[in-house]
C-alpha cells in the first residue's frame, strides 16, 4: 500500500506497548512527541534519541510528531515571539536529525478540541466522546468556574480568562496574521530539514466561548495553503474534526487537497451529527455514523495519496479503561478497517 498506516503512542507512561502495536497488521509508523517539555522549550535530543530506538526495537519507525504545541504568545503575537519561533524551528530540525518526516500541529487558541462528555455510554456498552449543545448551551468562561474534560488544566481559571479577553480583541484577522508569520518563519525550516508540517483542523470546526477559529472549512483551507505555497506547509486532514460541521464535505475535501499533494496526515474516524450540530465519536465504520469512510479512501487512493493515516480516536470496548480516544481495541479495528478500504480500492483501481 502507498499510504503509511501510523498508530499514536504517548510514550513509556502510555498504557499500550509497542509491543502491541505492532502486532496490529500493517502497522508501519509510530505517531509521538516529547511530553515532559513545556511549549516554548527545546525537545532534549536524548528523549528522541530514544524514541526512535525503542521504535526501531518493535519493528515500527518513529517518523510523525503529533504535536510540537505553538505557544499561545505566537497565535497572540505577543511577548518574545522571535525567540519563541526559534526554538520552534530548532524543535523541527531536531526531529528531522532522528528521522521524522510529518510534524503536526494545530492554531487553535487556548483550548484543542472540545468536548462536554468522555465516556458517554452506547446502547451496546462502549463509551465514546461527544459534544452535546445542551451540555454547552449557558457555560460561560468569563463568569463560570468550567472545566472542561480534556482541557488543559495547567491554567488557572484567571488565566484562562484573560487568554480569552486577549483573542477576542486579536479576532481571526489577526490569528491569522500570526499565522502567517509562523508559517514564513518556520516552513523554510520544514523544507530545509525534508519535513512536512501538517496543521490540524480546529475541533469542533467552529469558534466556541467567541474564541476565534480559522482552520474549519473549505474557503479557510484554501487561504491556509496560499499562505506559504509549498507541500511543506500542508494539512492534517482529520475527517472527525472538519465533518462535524454540516457543511463542510469532507470528500469533495479530501479530493481536492490530495490532488494538489497537500495532505501530509490523515486523522481517519467517524463521528455521528445529531439535528442540533451535537456529534457523538463512532466506531470507524461508514454505517456507524455520519460519513462515508469508503469515499474518504476511494478519494485518496484516485490521487495518489502516500502521506500517514492514523486511525483516530476509538471507543473504549470489551473492558478496556485508558486514555479516552486512545484505548487500544477500536484503534485497532479502526486500523484494520481503514486497511481493508485502502486494500479494497487500490485492488479495484488497478
Ligand atoms: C485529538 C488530536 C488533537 C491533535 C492536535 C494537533 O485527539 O487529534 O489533539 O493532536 O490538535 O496539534
Amino acid at each position: 500500500m502507498k499510504m503509511k498506516m501510523s498508530f499514536r503512542w504517548y510514550g513509556e507512561s502510555d498504557p499500550i506497548s509497542l509491543e502491541y502495536i505492532s502486532q496490529i497488521p500493517g502497522m508501519r509508523s509510530i505517531v509521538s512527541a516529547v511530553y515532559d517539555v513545556k511549549p516554548g522549550e527545546v525537545w532534549p535530543e536524548e528523549s528522541l534519541s530514544k524514541m526512535k530506538a525503542q521504535c526501531e526495537e518493535h519493528g515500527l519507525v518513529f517518523d510523525v510528531v503529533e504535536s510540537i504545541p505553538v505557544h499561545e504568545d505566537i497565535k497572540l503575537g505577543r511577548g518574545n515571539v522571535d525567540k519563541l519561533l526559534e526554538v520552534y524551528c530548532e524543535n523541527i530540525r531536531r526531529c528531522a536529525k532522528y528521522g521524522v518526516k510529518c510534524v503536526t500541529y494545530n492554531f487553535m487558541p487556548v483550548f484543542d478540541w472540545t468536548r462536554t462528555q468522555l465516556d458517554k455510554k452506547a446502547p451496546d456498552g462502549s463509551t465514546s466522546l461527544v459534544m452535546y449543545w445542551d451540555q454547552m448551551r449557558g457555560l460561560d468562561p468569563l463568569k463560570d468556574d468550567i472545566h472542561l474534560p480534556g482541557w488543559d488544566s495547567s491554567y488557572t481559571q484567571a488565566e484562562v480568562r484573560e487568554l480569552i479577553s486577549a483573542y477576542s480583541e486579536l479576532g481571526e484577522e489577526g490569528l491569522w496574521k500570526n499565522l502567517e508569520k509562523f508559517l514564513k518563519k518556520v516552513i523554510p525550516v520544514a523544507e530545509e530539514c525534508g519535513v512536512r508540517m501538517a496543521i490540524h483542523p480546529d475541533d469542533p470546526p467552529y469558534p466556541i466561548f467567541g474564541l476565534p477559529r480559522i482552520i474549519t472549512c473549505e474557503e479557510n483551507l484554501d487561504r491556509f495553503l496560499k499562505l506559504v505555497d509549498s507541500p511543506a506547509s500542508s494539512l492534517c486532514l482529520c475527517t472527525g474534526s472538519l465533518g462535524c460541521a454540516k457543511t463542510n464535505d469532507v470528500v469533495a475535501m479530501v479530493r481536492k487537497y490530495a490532488a494538489i499533494d497537500r495532505i501530509a496526515f490523515m486523522h481517519m474516524r467517524n463521528i455521528k451529527i445529531m439535528e442540533d450540530g451535537s456529534f457523538e465519536e463512532r466506531a470507524h465504520l461508514s454505517s456507524c455514523g455520519s460519513l462515508d469512510m469508503f469515499e474518504i479512501t476511494k478519494a485518496l487512493v484516485e490521487n495518489g495519496f502516500d502521506g500517514y493515516v492514523r486511525p483516530d480516536h476509538g471507543r473504549m470496548i470489551w473492558g478496556e479503561t485508558g486514555k479516552p480516544g486512545y484505548g487500544l481495541f477500536d484503534r485497532a479495528l479502526g486500523a484494520t478497517y481503514i486497511n481493508g478500504l485502502f486494500e479494497a480500492c487500490e485492488k479495484s483501481a488497478n
